[in-house]
């Protein structure tokens, strides 16, 4: 059969069209973007409900669909691992989290991992994530503190910037990231110090950089053990030990301590100051330390760290510090550190290296 010139043209700019196109997409990183939830995911009534809104509403696909710009920076793909507000996150959660994300950057054609979240508990599954995924893959926590539907929102562009960063070589080898508000933080060190704000997450140790326009600026690097270089591994964990935090207070009940170690593998005790223990508590720390319980001393002030002998005679009471995590992190590395028998002297260590 012969086809006229005018086709045969056509078919070959169209072939040629198809090649470019392929080999553009081959070019480009392979990014996967894991969803959790969130404001991130979240919808409001009006453009006017930065505030009020429902989280975890909108589903990966709609949220990649929304943001057609990322298709010149990696070729991404979605997946729905929960749709749930992050105060609601389990210890489960975190496990199947982890596994997904460990499963995912054995794979050769994955060059870069995002994890969209809630904002309460953020900072927490991003340590916990720096913890025990053995990669030196990026693997980078992004949330939102307004909903996509609200003026000014600050998701899309968050979004945006953790694939950049997730797809980026330089962001190798730095732990798990977190990118909000135009900065890029290690998931060990930031927390959301604010509640109400889109510059939410800090650092007392600063940034690591910022993103701008799709382009990395490292102005440091992690010097804490992390992912790759962890002795921890999702791979090796099928449980979480209950650790829980008591929170100090004037006229703090011995016995609300009391309550919340019993059972527990770990208490870890936010305490005044530099995570000083009110007289009437610290017998009851000491017993649930006889009874094998590990006593962690942290503190509700936000900045600083604990000093270890300071306040209290830890040495004697054979207690740890949690040196500079605030509660919730110390929390979750206490958990992943007693899924190993380790002692005292060796939660310390790790408390000090983590
Ligand atoms: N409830 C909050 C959460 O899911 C909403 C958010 O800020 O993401 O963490």
């Amino acid at each position: 059969m012969h086809f006229p010139s005018r086709f045969r043209a056509f078919a070959a700019s169209a072939a040629l069209l198809a090649a470019s196109a392929i080999a553009h997409a081959q070019a480009l990183p392979n990014v996967v973007i894991l969803a959790t939830g969130g404001t991130i995911a979240g919808a409001g009534a009006s453009a006017a409900n930065s505030a009020t809104y429902a989280a975890a509403k909108v589903p990966v696909d709609k949220l990649i669909a929304g943001l057609p710009e990322i298709s010149k920076v990696a070729n991404v793909k979605g997946e729905q691992v929960f749709q749930i507000a992050s105060e609601s996150f389990t210890n489960e959660h975190l496990l199947t989290l982890a596994k997904r994300v460990s499963a995912l950057a054995k794979q050769g054609d994955v060059d870069g991992i995002v994890v969209t979240h809630g904002t309460d508990t953020l900072e927490e599954t991003a340590y916990f994530l720096n913890l025990v995924v053995r990669t030196s893959k990026p693997i980078v926590v992004v949330g939102s503190m307004r909903p996509g539907t609200a003026l000014s929102a600050d998701g899309a562009l968050n979004l945006y910037d953790a694939v950049n960063v997730a797809a980026s070589k330089d962001a190798m080898g730095k732990g798990v990231l977190v990118t909000m508000n135009d900065e890029i933080n290690s998931g060990r060190d930031v927390s959301k110090s604010i509640n109400i704000k889109t510059e939410a997450f800090k650092s007392q140790w600063g940034a690591l950089g910022m993103i701008v326009e799709g382009k990395n600026y490292w102005f440091r690097a992690p010097v804490k053990r992390h992912t790759a270089q962890s002795e921890f591994n999702i791979d090796e964990i099928t449980a979480l030990p209950q650790v829980d935090i008591a929170y100090g207070y004037g006229n703090v009940p011995a016995s609300s301590v009391e309550a919340i170690g019993k059972g527990a593998k770990a208490i870890i005790h936010a305490g005044t100051g530099n995570g000083s223990v009110a007289d009437r508590v610290v017998p009851t720390l000491q017993k649930l330390r006889a009874d094998g319980v590990q006593v962690i001393r942290s503190a509700r002030v936000p900045a600083g760290f604990v000093l270890r002998n300071a306040e209290q005679p830890d040495d004697k009471y054979d207690w740890v510090v949690a040196h500079d995590l605030n509660p919730q992190k110390a929390r979750i590395l206490a958990m992943v550190a007693l899924t190993k028998p380790l002692s005292s002297a060796d939660l310390q260590r790790v408390f000090w290296e983590y």
